[in-house]
């Protein structure tokens, strides 16, 4: 018995995919899923992403849990893993057209759709839809819910940072610092994930500018902790670099893991990502 899984990584995020296609609900619950995330005890993984059949105008359905059996709303890197892993299937299935360059799944999370195209070097592309940035959509209570929250002091670890908070789907705190590599990203990392101004939690990222056009970002990920890479952290990055005006709207966003190109666009307001996406290895689990 058990259940068959693929284990792939963007830029060293690591996911544990699995084919749900058959069924509407998860074929793991969270807590299988934290068990199957343990670096020691399981396979190993950031997080769990299940292939689901889609909803209304979709192709498929996409739900993920953390490695500490939480929830999030979207998954930029997990989002690119799914967009091959799902062209794999249909490879194996004989329904994939030989020429898959250009081509598009429309994908149903709990942040709304999201539209990943695989790109003709195999990376993928995805059409992010809109930030969010009123605090009450983040949501934060930093400033008043209609308000936006840029460049706003916190007080974390006996020192005030100044931040800036959007939402992809999930929230983001980003703090724009001069030196990310002198970061204590273990220790401070989970008290801004658990401060009282993020009732939902949040993911935190720190932002060195290197130029208007390169980011070199470290993230503390909400349910997951360090993680290499974080695709939604990285649109938010640029998007907090906008709107505290130190970075262009097209900026190579680089990771522990690689680079992520990031764009908001000005015509419709959407952010796109672009990056790799790569299946490690596959088994089966019980
Ligand atoms: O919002 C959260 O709880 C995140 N841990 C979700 C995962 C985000 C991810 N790293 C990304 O690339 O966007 C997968």
């Amino acid at each position: 018995m058990g259940i068959a899984f693929t284990k792939y990584h963007g830029l060293g995020n690591d996911f544990i995919l699995i084919d749900n296609r058959h069924q509407s609900e998860p074929l793991l619950t969270p807590e299988q899923a934290v068990h199957w995330c343990d670096r020691h005890f399981g396979i190993g993984a950031d997080g769990v992403i299940f292939a689901l059949p889609g909803q209304a105008e979709t192709n498929y359905t996409m739900r993920i849990f953390n490695s500490d059996g939480s929830e999030p709303e979207m998954c930029g890197n997990g989002i690119r893993c799914l967009a091959r892993f799902i062209a794999d299937l249909e490879q194996q299935d004989g329904t994939l057209p030989a020429d898959t360059a250009g081509m598009a799944y429309t994908i149903q999370t709990l942040a709304g759709v999201m539209v990943p195209k695989l790109e003709v070097d195999g990376r993928v592309t995805v059409d992010m839809g809109l930030p969010h940035l009123m605090a009450a959509e983040i949501p934060t209570t930093l400033t008043a819910a209609e308000q936006k929250a840029v460049d706003l002091p916190l007080d974390v670890a006996g020192q005030t940072w100044q931040v800036t908070c959007v939402s992809m789907g999930n929230p983001h705190c980003i703090t724009f610092v001069d030196d990310v590599s002198a970061i204590p990203l273990e220790v401070i990392g989970p008290q801004f994930e658990h401060h009282s101004a993020f009732p939902q939690r949040t993911n935190t990222e720190f932002i060195q500018v290197i130029r208007r056009d390169y980011l070199k970002m470290r993230v503390w990920e909400r349910g997951a902790g360090i993680t290499l890479a974080c695709g939604t952290g990285a649109c938010a990055a640029l998007v907090a670099g906008v709107l505290t005006g130190k970075c262009d709207r097209r900026a190579t966003v680089e990771l522990p893991g690689g680079c992520l190109e990031i764009e908001w666009a000005e015509a419709n307001q959407h952010l796109y990502m672009t990056g790799p996406a790569a299946s490690v290895f596959s088994g089966v689990a019980g």
